[in-house]
Order: C-alpha cells, then sequence, then structure tokens
C-alpha cells in the first residue's frame, strides 16, 4: 500500500501547492500551505481561501496506465466525504466531477492535474470562513455546522482515507470504491445541462461517466464538462 504523507512541505504562502510538487519525489509527497495567492480550480478558475481558514494540499500519486487517472477526482472526492461524515456526523453529498457538498453548498473541491506522467492530486477544504468569506454556493465547516475544526487532524484522517480508497482503486477500479460514490450523487435525479445536453442525470456510471436521461429513453453519458442545475 502507498504511503501518503511522506516526505511532506509545510509553507506559510504560495500561489498554489499545485505547483510545490515536485514530481521527482516518490510517491506520497505532500505539500500543505496556509495560504494560497492563486489557488487552481479546473479550465483555469480560481480557488479563493483567506489566510489560515481551510485545509489546502497537494500530494503526488504515481498511478499506472489504468485505471483512467481523471477517475481520481472522484476518488479523491470519496475519501473527502468519508473523513467529513466520520468528523461531522453528518451526511456528505458527491457532485460530478469534482466538488463535494454540504447541505447544498460546496464546501471542498479536488482537483487531478497530469503532470511529467504523474498526476498531482489537490485538495482544498473549508474549514473556518465565515458566510462573508466565501464564494456564492460554497460553506464551510464552521458556517454550514458552527462546529470547529482541526486542520491537522482532518489532514491526517484524509490522508488515511485517501490512502484506503486510492489503494482500493488501485486494485479494483472506480468499482471497488462506487459504493462511497454512487449513494452520495448529488446530481441524481436533477435537471441539469452539462455541454449543451440537458436531461435528468440517472447516475454517474462505473466508468465514472454522468449519464443523462436525454428524453424519449435515450441516455447519454458525459466524460467531463461543466454541470449546470437549477439550485
Ligand atoms: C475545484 O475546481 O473545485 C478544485 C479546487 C481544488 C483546490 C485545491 S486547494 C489545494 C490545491 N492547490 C490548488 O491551487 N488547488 C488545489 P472547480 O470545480 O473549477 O471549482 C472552482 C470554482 O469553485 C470557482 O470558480 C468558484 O466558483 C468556486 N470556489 C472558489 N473558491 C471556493 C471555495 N473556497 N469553496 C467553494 N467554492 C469555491
Amino acid at each position: 500500500m502507498p504511503r501518503l504523507g511522506e516526505p511532506r512541505l509545510d509553507v506559510e504562502s504560495c500561489e498554489s501547492t499545485q505547483l510545490l510538487v515536485d514530481t521527482s519525489l516518490p510517491e506520497g509527497a505532500l505539500v500543505v500551505a496556509d495560504h494560497q495567492t492563486a489557488g487552481r480550480g479546473r479550465l483555469g478558475r480560481s480557488w479563493e481561501a483567506p489566510a489560515g481558514a481551510a485545509l489546502l494540499f497537494s500530494i503526488l500519486l504515481k498511478p499506472p496506465p489504468e485505471p483512467p487517472a481523471p477517475q481520481l477526482s472522484l476518488v479523491a472526492g470519496i475519501a473527502v466525504a468519508d473523513t467529513l461524515e466520520r468528523t461531522l456526523g453528518l451526511s456528505v453529498q458527491l457532485k460530478w466531477p469534482n466538488d463535494v457538498m454540504l447541505r447544498r453548498m460546496k464546501i471542498a473541491g479536488c482537483l487531478a492535474e497530469a503532470r511529467d506522467g504523474a498526476v498531482v492530486l489537490g485538495i482544498g477544504v473549508n474549514v473556518s470562513q465565515t458566510p462573508d468569506q466565501l464564494p456564492e454556493n460554497a460553506g464551510s465547516i464552521r458556517s454550514l455546522t458552527g462546529r470547529t475544526a482541526d486542520r491537522e487532524e482532518l489532514l491526517s484522517m484524509l490522508l488515511g482515507d485517501l490512502e484506503h480508497r486510492y489503494t482500493a482503486w488501485l486494485a479494483g477500479g472506480l468499482d471497488a470504491v462506487y459504493e462511497g460514490l454512487g449513494p452520495r450523487d448529488f446530481l441524481r435525479g436533477r435537471q441539469v445541462t452539462v455541454n449543451g445536453v440537458s436531461g435528468v442525470v440517472t447516475m454517474i456510471d462505473r466508468e465514472g461517466r454522468l449519464e443523462i436521461a436525454h428524453g424519449h429513453g435515450e441516455n447519454v453519458t458525459v466524460e467531463s464538462g461543466e454541470v449546470l442545475y437549477a439550485q
């Protein structure tokens, strides 16, 4: 089983932890930041959090060519949901492809970027932001539950959950972790539009694609894209 979290680099501030991961290090290398000045989301979007308020880290993974690496943002989301559910005692949903939702608000995001034949997996979890410090439709542990959480404890639990889910995924693909995904599917049953296709989401399939019922009994599967849905 790969050990995740070693070696570890802690920085107070950086542009993005994604950029500080040295891909020549062994699998499991970790970069943690207190603050990012240019935190990244997908497709050139940004990830914002005031200093000290969020858990922000990137981890180096070196998976084989199969299963497909883009599934790793779902695997990471499952691990984040495991940790948050155990910590908070509340159920957490996963919004395809990479958002973690609590009470219909985005509480965490995952980003899997391929680099030098490896994958740099970034995770941001909102911990202690107040509502005015959060973007629209976002929440933190504090803003959504009124509770505090220790970032270091969350990180250690999350690395354990990630190690567990990643190992299962390496051995058996998305199928092996699907029980952590299917029942948490935030979009199932919702009316959505993805890449110009509108319909009702039926499920995330066993390859990690979003399946949409497109009318007349016709189903469409989407590999990637931006999901628009009614709040
Ligand atoms: C993501 O992208 O959700 C992936 C976020 C990954 C962030 C981590 S933090 C550690 C590591 N280092 C990095 O630089 N990145 C990773 P995406 O699905 O594209 O979502 C981005 C969108 O979420 C933005 O356009 C905003 O609308 C929204 N957003 C920005 N900051 C947010 C926050 N703190 N909480 C919730 N939503 C946020």
